[in-house]
């Protein structure tokens, strides 16, 4: 790939990387703990995947699916069996399974086989990608003897998509789904709609994707998905314990809307489509109560297609619209979420208003943020709000790593990969405790994305950093360690043909 080839020109077939971590050493994101001990459990072609009884379909998906995953880089055949008694892979559920929570689990290997015990399908799944971590990146290969007791220190892990400023398909998504659950991120946050695109099909307002949809930054055709289509992604993520967090951006962020319906603006007429890059530009008409109908009917639909509790409503950067009118637009627009069941996630924006008990919000300011602002978060945590934090001078994938980084925007700074990695979610904001952090999430804006390499070329290393700080706990932290688990994942990365920026911060093999 593209990644070995701009690092490996001095180094021989079979020099080991500097300081080659023990399997139990390299697991990434870092486990609560982890002991190797004793002989372990060698792979061949007579092991098996044991799923425990029969009615438990749920398992019997999350081993099919281990085995799947498994079955390519070790080359063996890994049939998956009912019944729990016997050599091979072992998947439990245990309700007693202590300190696992919901997304917890233990591993443990020797040489009769590997045992996979959780409280919860999801945790049998984070167990299989340890696993997947604990053998040879290919070949059948040996687990070492040895126990990993685990669970996530945040609830919400997340990764966004921006498939508004450039569209990508379905099956790219997915693609990202696979590379990020196997490092446990649970979320995938999917901004679908700004002023360059409308991304999902609406059966109630079909111009929105037909004709909104039809456009991208820089002219291209754009696209958008159908209903089944977005099922069927949604379908994907949650096979893989990743809930979707959808995501339609109000009352600005709307242009795309605003050009397919001209009802939707102040003056009657509909706008041009925009294919730049400019934010900040677009408001829905407040005072028209036709803007209600809509929200109403979009995020009805939208709630339909959505099995999680979250609706994501953006807010962000509504600088066309007035302070009084953005407060009164954002408590009408929480209230239709809470009417289709759901709870409202927004940009932090939406703490300057009137946050509904509970809403959630997604902070995205940096270093250089005002402290007011940041008070302002504070203050709605303290009232209730659960904060997602991804500052953007540390987890906006879309920020340069440095100055020779060709894709890329660099409004809050250079994004090197230890920057990425090296803070504490639990202490970043003054007066936010950890309790009020729901967790993390690094967005991926595409404005200077379009294509699949330079995704993951941003994506990647950095959002192995965003799972770690999600997962691990905080005694775990510590760079140099950091740098060295994350080199391991280099090879991996490789084989599954994932583009990713050779950091010179890291000490690559
Ligand atoms: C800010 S972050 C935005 C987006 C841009 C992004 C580019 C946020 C809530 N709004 O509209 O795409 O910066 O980095």
């Amino acid at each position: 790939s593209c990644s070995s080839a701009a690092r490996g020109d001095d180094a021989r077939p079979g020099d080991e990387p500097p300081a080659a971590l023990a399997p139990y050493e390299r697991l990434l994101p870092a486990p609560v703990s982890a002991r190797a001990e004793g002989p372990g459990y060698a792979f061949g072609p007579g092991t098996v995947i044991r799923t425990g009884l029969t009615d438990d379909e749920e398992v019997r998906r999350v081993g099919e699916l281990l085995a799947e995953q498994l079955r390519g880089p070790s080359g063996l055949p890994l049939p998956v069996v009912d019944g729990v008694e016997g050599d091979g892979i072992r998947l439990r559920i245990d309700g007693e399974a202590e300190g696992a929570g919901e997304e917890g689990y233990r591993l443990e290997s020797g040489p009769g086989g590997v045992t996979l015990t959780a409280r919860t399908p999801a945790g049998l799944f984070h167990a299989g990608q340890t696993l997947r971590q604990l053998l040879p990146v290919s070949g059948p290969g040996t687990v070492p003897g040895g126990t990993v007791t685990d669970a996530p220190r945040f609830a919400y892990r997340g990764a966004m998509v921006d498939v508004a400023r450039h569209f990508f398909t379905v099956e790219q998504v997915k693609r990202y789904v696979d590379q990020l659950a196997q490092y446990k991120v649970n979320t995938l946050h999917l901004h679908l709609t700004d002023d360059q695109g409308w991304r999902l099909a609406i059966d109630s307002w079909p111009r929105l994707a037909e004709y909104g949809g039809a456009s991208e930054v820089g002219g291209g055709p754009g696209g958008h998905w159908t209903k089944d289509e977005y099922r069927d992604l949604v379908a994907y993520a949650s096979e893989r314990y990743v809930d979707v967090v959808p995501e339609i951006d109000m009352p600005g962020h709307v242009n795309a809307a605003q050009a397919a319906y001209a009802e939707l603006n102040c003056d009657g007429t509909a706008r041009e489509r925009y294919t730049g890059i400019k934010v900040g530009f677009s408001s829905l008409c407040v005072g028209k109560e036709r803007t209600y109908e809509f929200i109403d009917q979009v995020l009805g639909e939208l709630a339909e297609l959505t099995p999680g509790k979250y609706l994501h409503i953006g807010g962000d950067e509504a600088h066309s619209t007035p302070a009084a009118d953005y407060a009164a637009f954002m408590d009408r627009a929480q209230a239709v979420v809470a009417k289709h069941g759901k709870t409202v996630v927004a940009w932090h924006q939406l703490a300057t208003a009137r946050p509904a008990p509970g809403a959630v919000l997604q902070y995205w300011g940096h270093d250089r943020t005002a402290a007011a602002e940041k008070a302002a978060v504070t203050a709605a945590a303290k009232a209730g709000s659960p904060v997602i934090l991804s500052p953007a001078d540390r987890l906006y994938l879309d920020m340069k790593y440095d100055k020779e980084t060709k894709p890329g925007l660099a409004w809050a700074g250079y994004v090197p990969v230890r920057r990425a990695y090296d803070w504490d979610p639990g202490t970043y904001l003054p007066g936010l405790p950890e309790s009020a952090v729901l967790g993390v999430e690094a967005p991926l804006w595409t404005e200077t994305i379009a294509t699949r390499g330079d995704w993951e070329l941003m994506a990647f290393p950095r959002v192995l950093g965003l799972a770690e700080l999600g997962w691990s706990p905080p005694t775990t932290h510590d760079w140099p360690s950091y740098a060295r688990r994350l080199s391991a994942q280099g090879p991996r990365l490789d084989a599954q043909d994932v583009t990713f920026y050779p950091a010179p911060d890291v000490p690559w093999g």
